[in-house]
């Protein structure tokens, strides 16, 4: 499949070379204007790798959280490394401009797709037209939730309920199963957001004493973090919070600017659990403001181009390969944050 592409492409380009449907070939790029904003361009850059060189077109989310520019430099430090050319579009967080990413890189006819999508839904119709190009996708990072799993060749990323029962699991551990829980959920519709909260309710269902009483999205990013935390501690039940569980380190450390401002000491006053391990929560630690971070691993750079390589050979590979994460503890951290690589 893959190979049948790139012989596709070579006979493509030995037309246009020999000046023959020339006009066809460059009209083929020009036929959906590129989308500026997408980040997504239809004519393929002139390359400078030599002919066969694979292609890939990746569509990334944004750059809304410190997890997600790690993600994005090991994906683009990877391609490099292994010569492969990534056409790279960054969609700001919408996925109307992730699905115009991907129709422009079936136009630019790349060898593999991959994206992390911004949310579950809604992914059907242009994953159809991808299957119809022969052009095989590779999801990271985040799920689709799609009846037909042929729409896909394989997703790399973490699990996100386990993520939210060993967040659970702390705070069980931490506070001897009494807690008022503030949550700061991630995007909406996004599956990390979707199944951080349902592992985290699925433990604290059998500890009826730790209840969350404020839960509201912070979309990943520390302002809107800080700026829900302050609502939450303004609200009648903000005296009560005692623990705080955000789904992602960026919202949490906006939250911990927050509790600050209300003259509140985040990591005393109100214990803090979140996700990802960046390395600015192993610093809010070991300044004791935030109690733990569940690792969820960014780099996942070095499995996607394994697979794209994989695919390109004609290997198989698994439907679902899911990334090593651990737990990190106030305790851990002055001597973990020597060894973190985002
Ligand atoms: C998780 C990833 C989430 C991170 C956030 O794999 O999708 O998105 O937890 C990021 O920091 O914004």
């Amino acid at each position: 499949m893959l190979s049948d592409l790139l012989t596709r492409r070579t006979v493509l380009a030995a037309f246009c070379m020999a000046g023959l449907s020339l006009a066809a070939c460059e009209k083929k790029a020009e036929d959906t204007p590129a989308d500026p904003k997408a980040g997504a361009t239809n004519k393929p850059a002139p390359s400078d790798k030599p002919a066969g060189t694979l292609r890939v077109g990746f569509s990334q989310i944004g750059a809304e959280s410190d997890w997600r520019r790690a993600n994005t430099e090991s994906i683009k430090g990877e391609a490099e490394k292994r010569g492969i050319e990534l056409v790279f579009a960054d969609a700001q967080q919408k996925q109307e401009n992730q699905i115009k990413a991907i129709r422009s890189f079936i136009q630019q006819k790349v060898d593999v797709i991959a994206f992390s999508p911004v949310v579950e839904t809604g992914w059907e119709p242009v994953l159809k037209e991808v299957k119809e190009s022969g052009i095989p996708v590779i999801l990271t990072d985040r799920a689709v939730d799609v009846s037909d799993q042929s729409l896909f060749v394989t997703f790399i990323g973490a699990d996100f309920v386990e993520e939210g029962r060993r967040a659970a699991n702390w705070v069980v551990k931490s506070t001897g199963g009494k807690a008022m829980v503030a949550e700061l959920q991630g995007t909406p519709g996004s599956a990390p957001a979707i199944d951080r909260k349902k592992g985290f309710e699925e433990v604290i269902k059998a500890h009826p004493d730790i209840k969350i009483i404020k839960s509201q999205s912070g979309e990943f990013t520390r302002a809107k973090g800080k700026e829900v935390m302050e609502t939450f501690l303004k609200s009648s039940e903000g005296s009560q919070i005692n623990v705080l569980y955000a789904h992602n380190d960026d919202m949490a450390l906006g939250a911990i600017q927050a509790i600050e401002e209300a003259g509140k000491k985040p990591g005393v006053d109100i214990t803090i659990v979140s996700i990802d391990g960046v390395r600015a929560a192993f610093e809010a630690m070991v300044a004791g403001k935030l109690n733990c971070t569940v690792e969820c691993n960014p780099l996942l750079g070095p499995q996607l181009f394994d697979a794209v390589e994989a695919l390109s050979a004609k290997k198989s590979i698994e439907k679902r390969i899911v990334t090593k994460e651990g737990v990190f503890e106030q305790a851990q951290a002055a001597e973990a944050i020597k060894t973190r690589q985002y």
